[in-house]
This record gives structure tokens, C-alpha cells and sequence, in this order.
């Protein structure tokens, strides 16, 4: 019988500081995924993939932490030249990021060393799928200003709603000066063609307000006029095959009226969710009414910022936020009013207390 290989010290030292790398980089990324993005399927992908690849059995964390020797180890006192000391969230993500995939990659040789055994296929999967979750993460924080200005009132100029005699600029800069904080356009009415230079002009609008401007149904329309993001409700095309299609830094929201549909949305990479109708609603024949009870329990499951939408006018727009929503959605309360820059003022002044 031939006896057990024998792993050398210097292997199991290698190998144990490169699953202390890994174990600090995917640490830092989940951190940053959890507390600074807010993005609990990412925070998961990053807390599961740690687990897996520092999984081992107790006998050879035994082996690593007495082959373990960090006073002799030459590489701690080794600067290269351009490591700086203070650096921009992006490049950090970078970095750890490409830490913890070389680190992979020495385990998965260190893997076929005979008498080693570890599963070098574990550590290429890792790697991969790191490839993918660092894309995500620079493409989250990419959007975080745009996330950011969400929360407040979100208007949305509907061609159905609007006052005949009133035009959608007109509107939104009425809603503008009253104090709307994202502008949304929503038509099932006219043509694309009829609709591409009105959408240009909200466009234009919004910008020159530094206020977030969203196409509803269409990607080609967001996609020609530049816009902040794209809206899509649960027929339109799905969240994860829009999130491909738009460039990095657009946002993208998701209508919802269940808890199964939020958490798909928040996976397949949603940016915000729209849950409604709260109330009941006119703008929206097929609307189901939820309740304030579904936008609670909605809060609990998803951590993306949650848009309370049907319904909403002055009178029940705290009990809405105080059910958790970050932001209102308004149609017909605001499009519908003698003065729509009144109606927003009165609304966006109590989501400011
Ligand atoms: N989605 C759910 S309810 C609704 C939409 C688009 C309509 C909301 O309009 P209003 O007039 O603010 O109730
Ligand atoms: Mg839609």
C-alpha cells in the first residue's frame, strides 16, 4: 500500500494565505454590496460564495493555521510602485475584485498538486462567477446618484389622464416647479413616432431641473432620448433582459403587486419597485388594489426603494409613507387638478416633513 502524499509546508502556506485573500476581498465587496449599494441579492452571492470556497474540513484548518508563519513572509514589506493609499470606490471594487480572482486562480493550480484535496473545479466556478458579480456591483454603484434622487414625488405624465387643452410639458413643468422630484411618461395612445419628440422635450426639461426623467413600456424611446431610466410592469419585457439591453448607468423600476414579484424583481436586477394600486385607482383599468397591509409587507422582503403608486392624493400620502414607501407615484391628483403646481406642492410638502 502506498502511504498518503504528504502536502509540503510551503504549500499549505500558500494555500492558506490565498484562502485568507479571498476570505478578506469577498468580505470588503459583500460589505460594500450590503451597506453602501443596499443590494441584498448581491450581499447574498457574495456571502454565499465565501462560504463555499472557505469550506473545509476541520483537519486541514488545522494543517493551514500550523503551516501557517506571517512574520516570515517576505511579500508583507513588498510596495509596488503606484499602490496608493486613498482610492475611488470603483477602483477599490477593481481591486479586491481582482485579488480574490488571482487568488482563485492560484488555488485552482495548487488544487492539482498531488496529496491536495481541494476541488480545483470549486475555485474556477468561483472565479467566473466573481467576473459577473464585480460587472454588478461597478454597475450598481454607477446608478447609485440616480437611486438616490428617487425618494420624494414621482409624476407621471400620462397621456390617458392629462386635461384635453393641457400638454405634457406643460404639466411637468407645473409638477417641476411644485416640486416633483422624477418625471415618468407613460402612453398607451400615439404612436412611437408621435411620441419620441415629446419625450425629447421632457427630456430636456428634466435635465435642465436636474430632476430624474423615465420612459414607461418602452426601451427604444429611453434609449433614444437619453432618459435617467426605463419603467416595466409584469407583461413588459422582463427585469433581467432590460438590465442587458440598457446602458450601465440607467436606472430601471418594476410594477409589482405581490411579494413573489418584488423579490424576482430585486434579483433579476430592479433598481426600484412600484407597488400598487394602493388605493383605488380611475387612471388604470386592469390596476388590482393591494392595500397599504401588501406595500408593509413588501418593505420587509425587498431593500430596493419602494414606490407606492394608485390612488394617492394629499390626505392619505403619510399613512402611505409611513407604511414604508421611500417615494409616492401620482397621476390623476396632479394631471387632473385646477392647479397642478398646487397639487404638487401640497403633496411634496408633506413628504418633506
Ligand atoms: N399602476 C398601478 S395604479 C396606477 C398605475 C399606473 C395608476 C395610478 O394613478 P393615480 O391616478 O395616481 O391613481
Ligand atoms: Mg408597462
Amino acid at each position: 500500500m502506498t502511504p498518503p502524499e504528504t502536502i509540503s509546508r510551503q504549500t499549505l502556506r500558500i494555500i492558506d494565505a490565498n484562502l485568507n485573500r479571498i476570505g478578506e476581498g469577498l468580505r470588503f465587496l459583500e460589505e460594500l454590496a450590503r451597506l453602501l449599494l443596499n443590494d441584498a441579492a448581491l450581499t447574498q452571492q457574495l456571502k454565499t460564495m465565501r462560504h463555499e470556497v472557505l469550506r473545509s474540513d476541520w483537519s486541514f484548518q488545522r494543517q493551514l493555521l500550523q503551516a501557517r508563519y506571517s512574520e516570515g513572509d517576505v511579500g508583507i514589506s513588498i510596495e509596488v510602485p503606484g499602490e496608493e493609499k486613498q482610492r475611488e470606490l470603483p477602483i477599490m471594487i477593481v481591486a479586491n475584485a481582482r485579488r480574490v480572482q488571482e487568488s482563485l486562480r492560484v488555488l485552482e493550480e495548487m488544487s492539482k498538486i498531488p496529496g491536495v484535496k481541494l476541488n480545483p473545479e470549486k475555485f474556477k466556478r468561483a472565479r467566473f462567477n466573481l467576473y459577473t458579480i464585480e460587472q454588478a456591483l461597478l454597475s450598481k454603484l454607477m446608478r447609485q446618484d440616480k437611486i438616490k434622487r428617487l425618494p420624494g414625488l414621482y409624476v407621471i405624465i400620462d397621456t390617458q389622464v392629462l386635461v384635453k387643452g393641457r400638454s405634457h410639458i406643460d404639466i411637468a413643468s407645473k409638477a417641476l416647479q411644485g416640486g416633483a422630484n422624477t418625471i415618468q411618461l407613460r402612453d398607451k395612445l400615439q404612436s412611437k413616432k408621435e411620441l419620441l419628440p415629446i419625450a425629447q422635450q421632457l427630456r430636456n426639461l428634466c435635465a435642465e431641473h436636474d430632476v430624474l426623467f423615465i420612459v414607461n413600456d418602452y426601451l427604444d424611446v429611453a434609449l433614444a432620448t437619453d432618459a435617467d431610466g426605463l419603467h416595466l410592469g409584469q407583461n413588459d419585457l422582463p427585469i433581467a433582459v432590460a438590465r442587458k439591453l440598457l446602458p450601465i448607468g440607467k436606472i430601471l423600476g418594476c410594477s409589482t403587486t405581490t411579494i413573489e414579484q418584488a423579490i424576482i424583481a430585486e434579483s433579476e436586477g430592479a433598481d426600484y419597485i412600484a407597488v400598487g394600486s394602493i388605493y383605488p385607482t380611475t387612471s388604470k383599468e386592469t390596476a388590482k388594489v393591494v392595500g397599504l397591509e401588501r406595500l408593509c409587507q413588501i418593505r420587509q422582503a425587498v431593500t430596493l426603494p419602494l414606490i407606492a403608486i394608485g390612488g394617492i392624493t394629499k390626505d392619505n400620502v403619510a399613512e402611505v409613507m409611513a407604511a414604508g414607501a421611500d417615494s409616492v407615484a401620482v397621476i390623476s391628483t396632479i394631471l387632473q387638478a385646477e392647479s397642478p403646481e398646487e397639487a404638487t406642492r401640497e403633496i411634496a410638502e408633506i413628504l418633506e416633513v
